[in-house]
């Protein structure tokens, strides 16, 4: 009888290039399965980018009932297009269920677009995957199961309704064993053992090129639920105690919307003088104006290294236009006060190329860059986001006004992605232009190499050499705007594809707190 589960983790856009994070959606869709004692492998394709192929294959078996793939829009699409041929290639009985955010807005296209897939799992993942193994192992159609679509009896597509409340699962039951090497994940420039988890769940915010508020639409009541203080610093001892982990990323989407929350966590982790860093990715500049210095001195005290901003345009319009409820000179002055806690790196997304963004508006977003590098000596200037409209947003619709065809096979979405985006119709060839140039440029701006990559692999050593050769010229054009002879960019997608190729030697995340300084790097 067939009953092993095989769970692939893909091959991820450029930024997977310098983030290699635990697979934690695999883990968290896998908990109730895993209680159940059913048999769940886990392989990670980014540990192998040039022989995983060959690996996965090895992987299938007569007993493989599933094979589910994590997919993020992007690249990930047409990786997982791949995993899919090659599993029926294989063995065409193998089911293959498309789950992660990609999935919970695209179900129907993926099943349209990707012949092999068979459901996909839309929203959270653990109850509806659960349901779906259960009639796989019994043979029936998944009809009552929530959050399944899939290809029904009439040829046509089946979509159930999915249950629209906050998945919290208790940490003891996220299955970290299917996990045996935790040294091989982490950041480029970054040795420590990093931990993902939730201080809260949902965001009460409405940027308009964002997923989660189409996310969380439908669920019923608040949208920003803090979990108890306690239990998330006990999920942190857990994860110290049992699997050395010394730096925790709380992947919140909005960790600050009330600070007492944070605060509260801060304190609880001085009291149990817990030895770890800390890393927050998702504050907003509004939050950031009624911290007080004793709050950001708690922060720092508690072990916060890295704090995630989205500053995302230097234009009071834009800023305007994607509900960031704040101003150009907010992010100034948020700036200067987060300087004044040097410990605490400060990294700063972007957004380029949002419908009716005129050259104007993206060279101000250029200025704030180096207004904020000049203000705050140890911010870093994450990779900038060119914009890609993400289905059920508002700039999605705003976008499609200005003409825009989204995507729909597995290569379209391979071009929905930072180092090779596909041209949007609002986009002129010179502001494209500049858009390389700040792309090219944000690695250099913030001397990114001397902060992120001051380590001895061959990586890091790479990036220094770039550095010390071009760095003086991506800062000129940074500082002027000027993208004459702009004939970079093939060179930055080369180091790119090189870089990808490189990263399993990032293997240097021992626990190695108390020893080697914690980084940060670009980032989402
Ligand atoms: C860490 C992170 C990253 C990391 C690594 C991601 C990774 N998977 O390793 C990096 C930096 C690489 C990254 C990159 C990007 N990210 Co990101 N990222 C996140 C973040 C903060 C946490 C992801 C996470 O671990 N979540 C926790 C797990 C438990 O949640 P989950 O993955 O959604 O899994 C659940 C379900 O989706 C489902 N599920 C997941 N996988 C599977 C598989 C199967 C088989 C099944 C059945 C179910 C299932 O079950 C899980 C439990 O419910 C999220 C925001 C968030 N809080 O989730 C954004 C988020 C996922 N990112 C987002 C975006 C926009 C991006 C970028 C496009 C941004 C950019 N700079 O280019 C890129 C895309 C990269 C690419 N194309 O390769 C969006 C989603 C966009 C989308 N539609 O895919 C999110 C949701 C943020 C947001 N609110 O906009 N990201
Ligand atoms: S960008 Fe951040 S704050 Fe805004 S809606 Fe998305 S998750 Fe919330």
């Amino acid at each position: 009888m067939r009953n092993k589960i095989l769970l692939v983790q893909p091959q991820q856009g450029s930024s997977g290039a310098f983030v290699r994070h635990i697979p934690l959606g695999l883990l968290y869709t896998s908990a109730s399965l895993v209680k159940d004692g059913e048999p769940i492998t886990i392989y990670d394709c980014r540990l192998n980018p040039r022989g995983w192929e060959e690996e996965l294959r090895a992987l299938i078996d007569a007993e493989t009932l599933l094979v589910g793939i994590s997919v993020l829009s992007g690249t990930p699409v047409a990786e997982a297009s791949k995993i899919s041929s090659i599993v029926k290639g294989v063995d065409p009985q193998v089911n293959i269920v498309y789950g992660g955010p990609h999935a919970t807005f695209n179900p129907e296209s993926i099943l349209q677009n990707e012949p092999h897939a068979d459901y996909v799992v839309s929203g959270y993942g653990n109850d509806s995957f659960h349901g779906l193994v259960q009639c796989l192992k019994s043979g029936s159609q998944p009809t009552d199961v929530s959050g399944i679509v899939y290809r029904s009896a009439d040829g046509g597509i089946a979509v159930n309704p999915k249950v629209e409340a906050f998945e919290n699962i208790p940490y003891q039951d996220i299955p970290y064993d299917l996990i045996d090497n935790y040294d091989v994940y982490g950041h480029v420039g970054h040795d420590s053992r990093i931990f993902s988890m939730y201080s809260v769940l949902g965001c009460p915010y409405l940027c308009t090129f964002c997923s989660s508020p189409a996310q969380y639409r439908d669920i019923p009541g608040k949208k920003w639920v803090p979990l108890d203080v306690a239990n998330v610093v006990d999920h942190i001892e857990h994860v110290v105690d049992r699997y050395q982990a010394n730096f925790i990323y709380f992947i919140d989407d909005d960790s600050f919307p009330n600070l007492k929350h944070v605060e509260g966590i801060m304190d609880e982790i001085s009291r149990r003088e817990l030895k770890v860093k800390l890393g927050f990715r998702g504050a907003r500049i509004n939050e950031i104006k009624r911290m007080s210095d004793e709050f950001l001195e708690k922060l720092v005290k508690a072990g916060t290294n890295t704090i995630h901003v989205g500053a995302e345009s230097g234009s009071d319009r834009i800023l305007k236009l994607i509900k960031k409820d704040c101003t150009a000179e907010d992010i100034l002055e948020c700036n200067r006060k987060l300087a004044r806690f040097p410990e605490m790196k400060t990294l700063y997304n972007f957004l380029m190329g949002v419908p009716t963004e005129t050259i104007e508006e993206l060279n101000a977003t250029r200025e704030l860059m180096l207004a904020i590098v000049r203000d705050h000596p140890n911010s870093i200037i994450a990779t900038p986001n060119r914009f890609r409209p993400l289905l059920n947003t508002e700039l999605y619709d705003l976008a499609v006004e200005h003409d825009y065809v989204p995507p729909e096979s597995a290569s379209e979405w391979e071009t929905q992605e930072l180092e090779n985006a596909a041209s949007l119709p609002w986009v002129d060839e010179k502001m494209k232009k500049l858009m390389d140039m700040m792309l090219v440029g944000s690695y250099f701006v913030d001397r990114k190499a001397t902060k992120v990559a001051s380590g001895n692999t061959l990586v890091e050593r790479g990036v220094r050499l770039i550095d010390r050769l071009y760095g003086p010229i991506g800062r000129w054009r940074m500082r002027t705007g000027n993208t004459v002879f702009f004939i970079e960019l093939p060179m930055y997608r080369a180091a790119n594809r090189m870089l990808k190729y490189l990263t399993p030697s990032f293997e240097t995340n021992k626990p190695t707190l108390n020893t080697a300084e914690t980084r940060a790097v670009m980032d989402c």
